[in-house]
């Protein structure tokens, strides 16, 4: 049982499982990760898409034909394997050019590359068939006040994902772009912090449908924000093009920890949103195998995110389908939402014309505690 199949369509980044485990207190503890053995290790593993930035697979100064020398392997595991390639992203936090961002850098040569970097990796994705192109902007932002014009940095910041897009669409592409948001680290305050700041963003851009967003879990709980909701409210606007799934304790540093621990309740309802609320993406992990793991470790860490969601969505299930649970909803008056509060054709007048007694409705409970109970015994495996 909890076993994942292909149809599962879970996919990894490839900087999670070969993450090596450097942070800002010590260094590597684990070996470079052939990216074409992670593909292999993935696949029998279960999963169905590898994700990466240009530079997991080649690096930063590579020229055309070490690139090529680079990806050959790279092809080859996909070949070999039939994992896919869903969604591609660029790396523009790593090298120093990188210190103050690549698409709102203060130097305007610095922001001229990164188009052209991201462009270039956008060519590759479309070649390996990616739907998705993701941006998380990490380095974008500021530690200070005066140094970052955040109103020049926003229209440098649209005017990348304009020429990006349009670039895109003339060469028939047709890649969507996701935004990753995240409030800090590595920059003190980085721009885009939340869903709801991109979703806002996305408004002001030539091509709006081009760009959705690919919320993080962490990320939302770091600013002590509602994952679920985060990605209910983008499934609403029609933008939740992508999903980075992990586990985070709260807001602190960002933990990357694999999905289903940290927050656990938090996570129930993750599945929930994501199992029926209309998202039909790529169940994507972004985590990271803490430094304490062997690479057994990280195979183990690697299987465990998809197990666990593969138990959520088994208790999610149960609870949806619980005659009881139905009946807690009806009582909660949860129906009563979708109706809407005034009927076609009615209007301010025809509320002024009813009769309505507060304080006899303010005597009504809602039942939500039993509601949320039932969840909850699901969670902890008594029901
Ligand atoms: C980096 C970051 C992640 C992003 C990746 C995509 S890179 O590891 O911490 O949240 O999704 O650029
Ligand atoms: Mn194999
Ligand atoms: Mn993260
Ligand atoms: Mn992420």
């Amino acid at each position: 049982a909890y076993a994942p199949t292909r149809e599962d369509r879970f996919s990894f980044g490839l900087w999670t499982v070969g993450w090596q485990g450097v942070d800002v207190f010590g260094g590597a503890v684990r070996p470079v990760l052939d990216p074409a053995e992670a593909i292999h290790r993935l696949s029998d593993l279960g999963a169905y898409g590898i994700t990466f930035h240009d530079n997991d697979v080649f690096p930063f100064d590579a020229s055309p034909a070490e690139k090529e020398q680079h990806l050959a392997p790279f092809r080859k595991a996909l070949e070999e394997t039939g994992v896919v390639v869903p969604m591609v992203t660029t790396n523009l936090f790593s090298h120093p050019v990188f210190r103050d961002g690549g698409f709102t850098n203060n130097d305007r040569d610095v922001r001229r590359f990164a188009i052209r970097k991201a462009a270039e990796q956008i060519d590759l994705a479309a070649e390996l068939g990616a739907k998705i192109f993701v941006a998380w902007g990490g380095r974008e932002g500021a530690e200070s006040g005066a140094a970052k014009d955040i109103k020049s940095a926003l229209a440098r910041y649209k005017e990348a994902f304009d020429v990006l897009g349009a670039y895109s669409e003339e060469q028939g592409y047709g890649l969507r772009f996701a935004i990753e948001p995240k409030p800090n680290e590595p920059r003190g305050d980085i721009l885009l912090p939340t869903v709801g700041h991109a979703l806002a963003f996305i408004n002001e851009l030539e091509n709006p449908d081009l760009v959705g967003l690919n919320p993080e879990v962490g990320h939302e709980e770091m600013a002590s924000l509602n994952y679920a909701h985060g990605l209910a409210q983008a499934l609403w606007h029609g933008k939740l093009f992508h999903i980075d799934l992990n586990g985070q304790t709260g807001p602190r540093y960002d933990q990357d920890l694999r999905f289903g621990a940290g927050n656990a309740r938090g996570a129930f309802w993750t599945v929930d949103i994501v199992e029926n609320g209309g998202y039909d993406g790529p169940r994507h992990f972004d985590y990271k195998p803490p430094r304490t793991e062997d690479m057994d470790g990280v195979w183990e860490s690697a299987r465990a995110c998809m197990r666990n969601y593969l138990i959520l969505r088994d208790k999610v299930r149960a609870f949806r389908a619980d005659p009881e649970v139905q009946q807690a909803l009806t009582d909660a008056r949860v129906d009563q939402l979708a109706v809407p509060s005034l009927a076609a054709g009615e209007t301010i007048a025809d509320l002024r014309a009813e009769s309505f007694d507060p304080d006899a409705a303010a005597e009504r409970g809602m039942a939500f505690e039993r509601l949320d109970q039932l969840a909850l015994e699901y969670l902890y495996g008594v029901r």
